[in-house]
């Protein structure tokens, strides 16, 4: 394999696609042997990241996600929930900061961010987040430059805004706003100096042409996201992708495997579909250069379970892993 020198120890933001192309359709094992490599040389290969997912707005959503479960126009059988309570939820930061999680994602079913009172009791949680020492990331639709300005000076660390597949196949999934609309987000986001948290879901029907497009456009952005989020579609019944096959482990394997290449210095996570997974799946995942996850306190990443902490806890200790503590 000549596109990727193992020894050189160095970010690209110059990728083409035949590169990328050349790197995901390695023969499997070579493929994740190359990340395993290019993961040790960038990180310490037993610290997982642990990041704790909270829905602090849940349902109603305006937007026509085709995954989503939480679109409001499509009839999914969850439990929508305004706004919380900033108690409640420094509470619940304050258990995860306690069963050893750093950093705390706020989520709300939102399409953008209005400036109202609701955008200021965010700002406030996002405060008192900050002030227990947790990193504090929160994803919340669309953002002007201003309202990214008001959630760094709040002291948000990271704002997770995902591209979700290639620019082609976004419309084939969401209608109600464009690629151009999320990259423009995250611009706002990094001109903020907030550290950006943007990866995208496999099994939404796409072709490894997009997988790949989706990887080409993470990776020549002028700086990398510091963390790749890898969702496996979470199927939500009353969705229009409900039906869909359960996505293959090799190829989630094989996405998060090139992720780790093109992208060494991100934090590679393993987001939605582990509860779909053993021990085993996830063990290929971490072997291919994935370096964290999403826990939940409700045993649901947001509206679609996810494993429960003991469990995460004993693959951790199976494994040799342990959270990583910046
Ligand atoms: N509403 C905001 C937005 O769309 O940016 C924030 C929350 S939204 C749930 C965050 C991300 O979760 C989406 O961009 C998508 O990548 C991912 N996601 C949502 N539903 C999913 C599902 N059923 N399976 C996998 N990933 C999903
Ligand atoms: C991300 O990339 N994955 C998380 C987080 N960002 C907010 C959400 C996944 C949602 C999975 C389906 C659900 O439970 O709604
Ligand atoms: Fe709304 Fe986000 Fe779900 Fe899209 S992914 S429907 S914007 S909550």
């Amino acid at each position: 394999m000549n596109t990727v020198e193992l020894n050189k120890k160095e970010i690209r933001n110059d990728w083409s696609l035949a590169e990328i192309k050349a790197i995901y359709n390695q023969p499997l094992l070579e493929l994740v042997y190359q990340a395993a490599s290019v993961h040790r040389q960038w990180h310490s290969a037993s610290l997982i990241q642990v990041c704790t997912l909270l829905s602090i707005k849940t349902g109603g959503c305006t937007e026509d996600c085709a995954y989503c479960g939480q679109a409001a126009r499509y009839h999914t059988n969850i439990k929508v929930k305004a706004l919380m309570d900033k108690d409640e939820v420094l509470a619940c930061a304050a258990r995860a900061k306690e069963a050893g999680s750093t950093r705390f994602c706020m989520a709300a079913a939102w399409r953008e961010v209005r400036d109202n009172r609701d955008f200021d009791r965010v700002l406030d949680m996002v405060k008192g987040v900050n002030a227990l020492g947790m990193e504090v990331c929160c994803t919340l639709g669309m953002l002007s430059e201003q309202q990214a300005k008001r959630l760094q000076e709040a002291g948000l660390y990271a704002y997770n805004h995902n591209l979700d597949s290639s620019e082609n196949y976004y419309e084939e999934i969401i209608s109600t706003r464009t690629y151009h609309d999320r990259l423009n987000t995250l611009k706002s986001v990094r001109e903020a100096g907030i550290s950006v948290c943007c990866g995208g879901i496999i099994g939404l029907g796409e072709t490894h042409e997009d997988r790949i497009g989706m990887l080409y456009i993470l990776s020549n952005l002028p700086e990398h996201p510091e963390s790749v989020p890898i969702n496996a579609l979470a199927r939500v019944v009353g969705t229009p992708l409900a039906d869909l096959p359960k996505i293959d482990i090799w190829e989630m394997v094989r996405m998060i495997a090139t992720a780790r290449i093109i992208m060494p210095k991100a934090m590679v996570r393993l987001s939605a579909g582990r509860s779909e997974m053993g021990t085993l799946e996830q063990s290929w995942c971490f072997m291919a250069g994935a370096n964290s996850i999403f826990t939940s306190e409700s045993e649901e990443l947001l509206v679609t379970p996810n494993p429960k902490l003991d469990e995460d806890r004993d693959m951790f200790k199976l494994l040799g892993l342990s959270p990583l503590i910046k």
